[in-house]
């Protein structure tokens, strides 16, 4: 058995979207979501920095199906910045369904980020909008705290989870996936492209026992 890794100074946690609306019963239920609750609140205690991220959309947001006619939920459109899927409509801004899930407990973590704010355009990675040029700042928090190694875990792996990732490695940093502590929504084939280019990016892929 190979050592455990001992996380540093230098990393952060990045606990993507556990909210309602991606757990059960909620209106974007990723399978089997609730399942990562419990061991990204053990792994939070490993790390000195955490941060939170939300998806937090106005009620009129353009990813959802119902705002465009003839289409429905998991249609991809074509958008000025490219191609949308369309979603059924989850994280309103301060709704119940945007709240984080009623057993995550990371009393430390220092920040949250939310995304997908602007109701013209959606926002899978914490880094940048889906036009990939309108940053959250994130990179800049990263940068200015001397954080250089991104460990991901959360909802969903085939979307914010992967661009996460994308967007991270474009920066120069190092991407660790926790890979047993996220879930994909797997929808035209997510899963499979997400997998493809975690190891492109050459992201690592841990599980939470290979963490102390
Ligand atoms: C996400 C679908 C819609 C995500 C957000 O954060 O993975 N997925 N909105
Ligand atoms: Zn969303």
């Amino acid at each position: 058995m190979s050592p455990k890794l001992i996380p540093t100074l230098r990393d952060v946690l990045i606990v993507v979207d556990v909210q309602r609306d991606f757990c059960a019963g909620g209106s974007l239920a990723v399978p089997d979501a609730d399942h990562v609750v419990a061991p990204i609140n053990h792994l939070a205690r490993s790390f000195t920095h955490v941060i939170l991220t939300q998806d937090w959309h106005p009620s009129d947001h353009t990813s959802f199906a119902r705002i465009h006619p003839g289409h429905k939920v998991y249609d991809t459109i074509m958008m000025p910045y490219g191609p949308q899927t369309l979603w059924p409509e989850h994280c309103i801004q301060s709704s119940a369904g945007a709240d984080f899930h009623p057993q995550l407990h990371i009393p430390h973590a220092a920040a949250i980020i939310r995304k997908g704010t602007d109701r013209r355009i959606d926002s899978y990675s914490t880094f940048y909008e889906n036009d990939r040029v309108t940053p959250t700042g994130l990179v800049g928090y990263l940068k200015e705290r001397g954080l250089s190694r991104i460990f991901l875990a959360g909802l969903a792996l085939d979307f914010c989870i992967r661009y996460s990732a994308e967007d991270a490695s474009v920066h120069g940093m190092e991407v660790v996936v926790v890979h047993d502590c996220c879930r994909p929504i797997d929808v035209n084939g997510s899963s499979a492209e997400a997998e493809a280019e975690f190891r492109r990016l050459g992201a690592r892929m841990l599980s939470c026992n290979d963490i102390d």
